[in-house]
């Protein structure tokens, strides 16, 4: 049995910033997973990103659409093999917009959002001893809200503020098939993987880690 004592409901963490437990089922869950799964291949598959003061990510990145880099976004994977980037696929755009509405449904602010079409994935794959640094979402030229998706192991989330990396930051448990969506206020809010809970992920998803999606508009 997998119920909870106290049951996890749609959150807003901050202005602007949506914590939707649940939202994939686990069928849908196991559908994001296998494209995760082609997009990893070579080439323009999953790397290891270095950062242009020396350092390296601790997560695996693939990117769709357009290739992100620090800092900036290219059509071919310019620190790695030099391959194009993988295709946007259409689904992935109607994904993205179900999600953003589906988080502020029946919320005037963000009636009419995103103006614009979906055309980046960011996926990073997390060992159990990955970790994501705070950092802003500020290389794309619209602000269209970001959408998070998880899958396989638990992790904490930290949610902060728009100033800088340091407090006040709300830490969220983000679990697989959770979605979290940030836009209007807090769409450049820093935000960060402190931890990844090993061993977490539903058994039948076949996972080992975690993956997480994040679906951006270039405005490009
Ligand atoms: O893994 C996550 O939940 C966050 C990913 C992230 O911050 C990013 O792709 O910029």
């Amino acid at each position: 049995m997998n119920a909870e004592l106290f049951p996890r409901s749609r959150t807003e963490v901050a202005p602007g910033a949506v914590h939707v437990p649940d939202w994939l089922d686990a069928g849908r869950q196991r559908e994001l997973l296998e494209a995760c799964r082609d997009w990893s291949r070579p080439p323009a598959g999953l790397r290891t990103v270095h950062t242009p003061g020396g350092g390296t990510m601790t997560s695996q990145q693939v990117c769709l659409g357009w290739h992100w880099y620090p800092y900036g976004y290219a059509r071919t994977v310019v620190d790695g093999d030099g391959a194009p980037v993988k295709p946007f696929p259409e689904w992935l755009d109607e994904l993205g917009r179900r999600a953003v509405a589906d988080a502020f449904g029946g919320d005037d602010a963000f009636e009419g959002e995103p103006t614009a079409p979906y055309d980046i994935a960011l996926i990073n794959f997390y060992d159990a001893d990955a970790r994501m640094g705070m950092h802003r979402d500020s290389d794309e030229k619209s602000d269209a809200p970001v959408v998070s998706l998880s899958l396989g192991d638990t992790c904490v989330f930290r949610f902060g503020n728009t100033q800088s990396r340091t407090r006040p930051y709300t830490d969220v448990e983000l679990r697989s098939g959770d979605l979290f969506v940030f836009g209007g206020p807090a769409r450049l809010a820093y935000h960060g993987v402190p931890r990844v809970h090993p061993g977490t992920a539903p058994e039948e998803l076949g996972l080992t880690g975690r993956l997480n999606v994040t679906l951006r508009a270039s405005g490009f």
